[in-house]
């Protein structure tokens, strides 16, 4: 079996787990908000997108840009890049997202279906440091 055959079902079996795995692993992130890495979660692996992505460039403290528009219900990626000199992470709590923390330079792509109301992404380190995901008719 190959490295990425492996990953993938194991990120097939973490999905299928209850919801309280999922609350729990939130909770963890709260305790952890204040300094310390933070896990990720959801469909996200490090490093730059493989084809086109939707790109969000974290900064010291801000998110740009902070209205993404993306069609309601695609499948979209979305390329996280630290561009700030602090560490960042991008969390959407609706959808269970969250890239970890994302040390200066570093990117994350995340893979998510855009849901059908506007969600806000955060970043757990820094209060104010967000932005809305607006889903538009596609
Ligand atoms: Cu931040």
């Amino acid at each position: 079996m190959t490295l990425r055959q492996n990953t993938t079902q194991t990120l097939g079996r973490m999905r299928t787990k209850p919801t309280l795995a999922a609350a729990a692993a939130l909770g963890m992130l709260t305790l952890a908000a204040c300094g310390g890495p933070v896990e990720a979660s959801g469909d996200v692996r490090m490093g730059a997108a493989d084809g086109a992505a939707t790109r969000v460039v974290a900064r010291d403290n801000e998110f740009e840009p902070t209205t993404l528009e993306l069609p309601s219900g695609s499948k979209v990626t979305i390329e996280v890049v630290n561009e700030g000199h602090q560490a960042h992470n991008l969390v959407i709590d609706d959808i269970t997202l969250s890239t970890g923390t994302l040390e200066p330079g570093q990117v994350a792509t995340a893979t998510l279906t855009v849901p059908d109301a506007p969600v806000t992404y955060y970043c757990s380190f820094h209060p104010g440091m967000e932005g809305r995901l607006k889903p538009v008719s596609g």
